[in-house]
């Protein structure tokens, strides 16, 4: 079997998705998302110029020879416009090998390891008041697990409360929007909400929070300790990560275990967190950390460590990506949790997948491959618009971590 083609595909059915399709000489074609929020474009590019050139003719069953080639071919290594890239390869070649073989990529990947993906939803409102309700939707709806982000009193707009409850996008202009930061306001109010959380849902429902880099290790030892008595099941990205020895101070403070991840893309960005086991949860997930090897590759590294996984799933990944996410979860032994950020009927449309949810679990399902799609006539009726991610500075105007 050959490859003959592959084509990438720019849609935008309410945010901006980039997607690889790899068709055979056999017909069997496989897809993988390469989606970079706000910088999709250059993904595409990558795409476009310098990989499907060399795809084509290959065989697509040397699904780990193509990464070698592909990593070390480019002689550039690592960051997320390369892994991205790399990835949606990696991602449509474990689905052509699925569909190939008659089976679901978990099957090939060693079988299931339990019984359903434990996921999470996002749980956010401008008040404590607000949030209470929204965490009462989400229970309602079977879940086990909510993170949970609300205003900060003093603050015009905080990360992760958005206008529409279920179907949050920050990207919302192609210039981006700006917003004001106060640690110390965030800090005092955080604890409070919490404390009200708990005391209204009881031991045990998973919660969660992130923090979004937005503090130093000191800080977030701080806000760590303060949220002990609640016990979160992690405090995510308390500390921007480039500095990963940073998180020894934190962790000396802190038992409040810690979630890292959503932008690294190798494990070369995570060995020394994972290795000096100053985490609990890693946040790779297959489009921004090369792919299912390689996201393999990390959370085998963690499992020796006991570190577990929690793959980033907000709406910027496209269904391509959490169906691949699924197939891993499934069949690995350090499954944590697995992020769920609804897509919008018309994302759903554009991508028809196999995956269900149920009872707070989600299911890849039984279907050749990686169970997903993409509707090409559709998405070509979205087409592409310009969406940054906002940025963030102190009341006195120093650029600070979004
Ligand atoms: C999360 C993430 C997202 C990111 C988004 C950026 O935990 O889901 O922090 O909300 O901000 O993926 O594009
Ligand atoms: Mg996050």
């Amino acid at each position: 079997m050959r490859i003959v083609d592959a084509r990438v595909i720019v849609t935008c059915p309410g945010r901006n998705f980039v997607t690889l399709k790899i068709v055979t000489d056999e017909g069997v074609t496989g897809v993988g998302d390469a989606t970079l929020n706000g910088r999709e474009l250059a993904v595409a590019a990558y795409l476009t110029e310098h990989v499907v050139p060399l795809l084509v003719g290959r065989d697509p069953a040397r699904i780990e020879d193509t990464w070698q080639y592909l990593y070390k071919g480019a002689y550039w290594r690592r960051g997320p416009v390369t892994m991205s890239a790399i990835a949606a390869v990696d991602t449509a070649l474990w689905d052509i090998k699925g569909k190939v073989a008659g089976l679901p990529v978990y099957q090939l990947l060693g079988g299931r390891c339990r019984e359903g993906v434990t996921v999470y939803g996002h749980a956010n409102a401008e008040t404590t008041d607000e949030v209470l309700v929204e965490i009462a939707r989400y229970v309602d709806l079977g879940y086990r697990a909510v993170r949970v982000q609300t205003g900060v009193p003093g603050l015009a707009k905080t990360y992760g409360v958005s206008g529409d409850r279920m179907f949050y996008e920050p990207a919302d202009a192609a210039i981006p929007t700006e917003a004001a930061w106060s640690t110390e306001k965030y800090l005092t109010h955080v604890p409070n909400v919490f404390a009200k959380v708990r005391a209204e849902f009881g031991p045990g429902l998973k919660l969660l929070h992130d923090v979004h880099h937005r503090l130093t290790p000191i800080e977030a030892g701080r806000l760590g300790k303060a949220l002990e008595p609640f016990a979160l099941t992690w405090m995510e990205d308390p500390v921007p990560a480039e500095l990963q020895e940073g998180f020894r101070l934190l962790r000396q403070h802190t038992t409040t275990p810690i979630a890292v991840g959503e932008v690294f893309n190798t494990i070369w960005d995570c060995q020394q967190l994972i290795t000096e086991q100053l985490i609990d949860y890693i946040r790779t997930t297959v489009v921004h950390a090369g792919g299912i090897s390689h996201l393999r590759r990390i959370y085998d590294l963690a499992a020796l460590y006991h570190v577990r996984s929690g793959s980033h799933g907000a709406t910027d990944l496209s269904p391509v990506c959490m169906a691949a996410a699924l197939h891993v979860d499934l069949s690995i032994p350090n499954f944590g949790l697995q992020e769920y950020m609804r897509h919008t009927p018309e994302t759903d449309e554009v991508f028809p997948h196999a995956y269900t949810f149920d009872r707070g679990y989600l299911d890849p399902g039984d279907a050749p491959g990686l169970g997903v799609d993409i509707d090409e006539e559709l998405a070509g009726q979205y087409p592409y618009r310009p969406a940054s991610l906002p940025v963030n500075r102190l009341e006195d105007g120093t650029m600070h971590s979004w």
